[in-house]
């Protein structure tokens, strides 16, 4: 598919659907009501949905959003890459046929929909967006480029992980020519965190274990110590990252307890070890830095079996 030939289903289809994927990040979130905003302008009627809602911490993307009412007729799905991401409540889209257009960036993509326009080169979705937009010509509003920028900043780690490509900074560049409030949206994607968030970091720092000379640290949580937080499951995203963070860690494990002897495990590495082989090892995968798998056991043995793991990979570069 050419970008035209996508914006002329925009020009000749209406009553759009557009459906983001559940656990919502700036991605997804940023080329949906940044694609509804452009239909919307074109004078086309168009709603957004999610599985879950919408979270309050992307509200300056979805800010003055309400609901049309009209009879579904073309639905697109940006950045989901398989229709068991479309959660719960979506679930009715992914039946064969559901789905007209999907435009994603996931080399995993299972091309579910009827037409699929997916470029796994690119950083985030939102940058797939943009050049449809602006091969169309039609205007850019500072609203649609800050989406776009938040979609481009939050896959990208803020410009920090490997995926971040020129094309990358170079689109940002343009968009921040269109006089988006960058920083704000860094601060509120990258600095800020609640009070609970804070509490939780530091627990998780405090119970952090080190293993193999300090090679590799490693952090558990469990559903007890989850529920006392008393604090909505998104506060516990992203903690993965933290083993990893401290000087001199090479493997960095995060173990989660899913249910009673069920266990989900998060792996993070630098350059010396492979993520991805290490989580194929327990029926899981993922990318060479970020990989993760799913162990039914007892706690004290998920342990011992990731850390004689790691042990192994630490060994093999030892030199
Ligand atoms: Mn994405």
């Amino acid at each position: 598919m050419t970008f035209s030939e996508i914006n002329r289903i925009f020009e000749e289809n209406d009553n759009f659907t557009i459906l983001t994927h559940k656990s919502p990040d700036g991605d997804t979130l940023g080329c949906g009501f940044a694609l509804c905003e452009f239909l919307r302008r074109m004078g086309k009627k168009a709603n957004v949905l999610n599985s879950e809602g919408f979270p309050d911490r992307y509200n300056f993307i979805y800010e003055g959003y309400y609901e049309q009412q009209f009879e579904e007729k073309y639905v697109i799905a940006v950045d989901i890459a398989d229709t068991i991401l479309l959660g719960h409540n979506l679930e009715r889209y992914a039946k064969e046929g559901a789905i007209d257009l999907c435009i994603d960036h996931h080399i995993s993509n299972k091309h579910y929909a009827k037409q699929t326009y997916v470029d796994p080169d690119a950083s985030a979705a939102a940058l797939i967006m943009y050049k449809i937009f602006k091969e169309s010509g039609r205007q850019i509003t500072k609203h649609i480029a800050e989406s776009l920028y938040t979609g481009i900043a939050t896959d990208t780690g803020c410009f920090k992980y490997e995926n971040t490509t020129p094309e990358a900074h170079r689109i940002s560049a343009e968009l921040m020519e269109l006089g988006i409030d960058f920083t704000t949206i860094n601060r509120k994607m990258f600095d800020v965190k609640s009070k609970a968030r804070l509490r939780i970091e530091q627990s998780v720092a405090r119970h952090m274990e080190y293993y193999f000379d300090d090679r590799c640290s490693l952090i558990v949580l469990t559903k007890e110590m989850m529920e006392e937080a008393g604090v909505e499951a998104s506060e516990f995203e992203g903690l993965a990252s933290i083993p990893l963070s401290v000087e001199g860690v090479l493997i960095g494990i995060t173990i989660k307890q899913r249910h009673e002897n069920v266990y989900k495990i998060s792996v993070r590495t630098t350059e010396a070890v492979d993520a991805s082989a290490f989580c194929k090892n327990f029926g899981g995968g993922g990318h060479i830095r970020a990989a993760g798998c799913e162990i039914h056991a007892p706690l004290a043995e998920v342990r011992s079996m990731l850390l004689m793991q790691a042990d192994k990979e630490l060994n093999g570069t030892k030199e």
